[in-house]
């Protein structure tokens, strides 16, 4: 099959230099796309969202967009309406435009970076007591003016796929790092093997509309329904119980007495750095 295109945002970022080691080898052709300057890939678009031209030549042509640009963590509200709010929306701006310029009208599908910060005050599942694994119609309950991007990000997805029927696939990402680095993560980390597994399906599987996603490991302590993940095509091959042992040894486990235990968004939920502010 012929080479696809992808539009890399946030390729400067971790993630997006974590992908642009592992989705070539899948056959993409990344073009990069950050504000910030990528020393290593001098051909890369230095742009922000908001660019509004910009993002148009940066839409014309891809067969996807893997969309990981945005501020990743808490923020004041007025940076993350810039960026992650006011950027996005710009982002699908530029492949509605794209859509109607093609001849059949289909636009670039987009794989949207959402986050587990979206539902992050939904609390952990006891999964080990028995309870069922959460599933992605989970209502959205941010933990952050973060997660409340990722969930306005997600119902823009829905909006663009039933007014314009352009397709995104909303990946609410665990946490994708080489290793879990506490408990919590345990249960929601996606190596990042794992995470170009799963954003390869979602830029190739057929017919997704917008169809949300958990983007996590084969965890043993995984709280999360993955079957509309794995009816991508996603089949995840690795385990963070491999790094258990040696956590708990230096975390002790989870408290019943510590909020960022307890909800699902870890210390999102009260350790604010500069929130109220
Ligand atoms: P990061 O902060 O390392 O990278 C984000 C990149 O986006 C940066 O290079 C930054 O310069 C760029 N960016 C920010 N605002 C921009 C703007 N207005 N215009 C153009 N570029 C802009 O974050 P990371 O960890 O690589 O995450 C990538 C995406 O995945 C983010 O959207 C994040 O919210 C999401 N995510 C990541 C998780 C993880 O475990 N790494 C977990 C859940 C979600
Ligand atoms: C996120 O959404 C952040 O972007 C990432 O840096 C991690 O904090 C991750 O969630 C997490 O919940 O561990």
């Amino acid at each position: 099959s012929r080479t696809r295109t992808i539009l890399l945002t946030g390729a400067a970022g971790g993630l997006g230099t974590l992908m642009r080691e592992l989705l070539p080898q899948y056959g993409y052709e990344l073009r990069l796309l950050d504000v910030r300057p990528i020393e290593d890939a001098p051909d890369a678009i230095v742009a922000d969202l908001n660019d509004t031209d910009a993002l148009r030549e940066a839409v014309r042509g891809v067969d996807g967009v893997l969309h990981l640009a945005g501020i990743s963590l808490e923020s004041t509200f007025d940076k993350i309406l810039d960026s992650n709010i006011r950027g996005t929306y710009h982002l699908y701006e530029a492949v509605r435009e794209e859509a109607a310029a093609r001849a059949d009208g289909t636009g670039p599908r987009v794989v949207f970076a959402s986050s587990n910060h979206a539902i992050g005050y939904t609390p952990r599942p006891r999964v080990e007591d028995g309870a069922p694994l959460v599933p992605v119609t989970t209502p959205h309950r941010p933990d952050t003016y973060y997660g409340l991007s990722k969930s306005f990000g997600e119902d823009l997805a829905q909006l663009a796929w039933d007014k314009h029927g352009i397709e995104t696939v909303s990946v609410r990402i665990g946490s994708c790092f080489k290793e879990p680095t506490d408990v919590r993560m345990m249960s929601v980390w996606m190596s990042p093997a794992d995470g170009a597994r799963l954003f390869h399906a979602a830029l190739t599987a057929e017919k997704v509309g917008h169809t949300v996603v958990y983007g996590s490991s084969a965890n043993t302590r995984l709280w999360w329904d993955l079957s509309s993940a794995r009816a991508l095509g996603y089949e995840p091959r690795d385990d963070s119980e491999a790094y258990a042992e040696k956590l708990l040894a230096e975390h002790g486990p989870l408290s019943d007495d510590n909020p960022a235990h307890q909800y699902m968004g870890g210390r999102f939920v009260n350790d604010p750095p500069i929130w109220p502010y």
